[in-house]
C-alpha cells in the first residue's frame, strides 16, 4: 500500500487520539480545580506505527482489506492511576460517557495474563469528524496503575529486545516483579486513605492560594497600596502557619473586602 493511502488511513484515528487526550486531561483539571482527587493520574496516547500494524497482520492472519476492521488498537489511549480502585472507577465514567461506547473488556486484573501482565482493556467505538463526513473507528484504552505500568514498559523493551526467546532467567525474573507489582499495589492502597487526603488538602490550598493571590493584585487596581500591603503581609502570616482553616478564613475575609470595593465602584 502507498505511503500516502496509510496516512489517509491514519489520519482519523490521529484526530481521534488527540481529542480523546483533551477529554481524559480535561477529567484530570475538573477534578483537580474542585480540589479533588482524580482517579485519572496521567493519560498518553498514540497511533499505531505501520510496522507495528503489518507486524499484528502478519501475526493474526489478517489480510490488508480488513485491517481496520480487525485490528482495534491502531489508536491507542493509556490511562495511569495511582491505585487499584481508581482503574475500575475510570471504567465506570468511560462507561456513562456518550461519545465512547465500550464494544469490548478485557480484565487483566483480576485475570492477569501468563506473562505476568496486568492491565484494564476497553475497545471502545468512537466518531471523528473528517472532511468526508463522520468516521466511526475503534479505540483501545488500556487502564493501569503506576506499578503496573512500570512493569509492563521494562517487560515490553525486553521482548522487543528477545523477541520471542526471552531467556528463562528473565521470564522468571519477570513473574517474580509482576507478583512484587501485587503486593506493591496492595500496600498503597492499603494506605490510600492516608495518600489521599495529604493531596487533597494540597490541591485545596494550592487552590485558596490562587484566589487570594487574585484577589491581592485586584485589590491594587482600587484600594490604597498600604492597606494592601498590610493584607499581603498578613496573608504571608498566615501561609507560614500552614493552617488551612486560618487560609480559608482569610480568603472569605479579602472577598468581603474585595466585594466592598466593587460595591464603592459602582456607586
Ligand atoms: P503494542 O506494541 O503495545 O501495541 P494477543 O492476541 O493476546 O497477543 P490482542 O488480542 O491484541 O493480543 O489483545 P491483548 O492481549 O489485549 O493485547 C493488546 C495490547 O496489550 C498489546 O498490544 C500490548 O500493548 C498490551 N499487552 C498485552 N499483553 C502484554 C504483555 O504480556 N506484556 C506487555 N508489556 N504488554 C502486553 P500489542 O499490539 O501486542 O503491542
Amino acid at each position: 500500500m502507498e505511503i500516502q493511502l496509510w496516512r489517509e488511513i491514519l489520519e482519523p484515528y490521529a484526530l481521534a487520539v488527540d481529542e480523546m487526550l483533551v477529554k481524559f486531561n480535561h477529567i484530570i483539571e475538573a477534578y483537580r480545580k474542585a480540589g479533588m482527587y482524580s482517579p485519572i493520574e496521567q493519560v498518553t496516547g498514540r497511533v499505531k506505527t505501520i510496522s507495528s500494524i503489518l507486524e499484528k497482520a502478519q501475526k493474526k492472519g489478517i489480510k490488508l482489506e480488513d485491517l481496520e476492521k480487525s485490528i482495534e488498537d491502531i489508536a491507542g489511549i493509556r490511562i495511569i492511576c495511582q491505585f487499584v480502585d481508581d482503574i475500575f472507577k475510570v471504567v465506570d465514567l468511560i462507561r456513562n460517557r456518550t461519545d465512547m461506547h465500550i464494544i469490548g473488556e478485557k480484565d487483566y486484573i483480576r485475570n492477569k495474563k501468563e506473562s505476568g501482565y496486568r492491565s484494564y482493556h476497553l475497545i471502545v467505538r468512537y466518531n471523528v469528524e473528517t472532511l468526508h463526513g463522520t468516521k466511526e473507528i475503534h479505540a483501545e484504552i488500556q487502564i493501569r496503575t503506576l506499578a503496573m505500568n512500570f512493569w509492563a514498559t521494562v517487560e515490553h523493551s525486553l521482548q522487543y529486545k528477545y523477541k520471542r526467546n526471552m531467556p528463562e532467567k528473565i521470564r522468571t525474573r519477570l513473574h517474580n516483579a509482576a507478583e512484587a507489582i501485587v503486593v506493591l499495589d496492595d500496600e498503597m492502597s492499603s494506605v490510600r486513605g492516608e495518600i489521599m487526603d495529604a493531596q487533597n488538602s494540597f490541591n485545596i490550598k494550592a487552590n485558596i492560594v490562587s484566589d487570594i493571590l487574585t484577589n491581592i493584585q485586584n485589590l491594587y487596581k482600587v484600594a490604597n497600596k498600604n492597606e494592601v500591603v498590610k493584607i499581603q503581609e498578613e496573608f504571608f502570616r498566615i501561609y507560614e502557619t500552614e493552617d488551612l482553616n486560618k487560609l480559608e478564613q482569610f480568603n472569605k475575609d479579602l472577598d468581603a473586602i474585595s466585594q466592598g470595593y466593587r460595591a464603592q465602584s459602582l456607586r
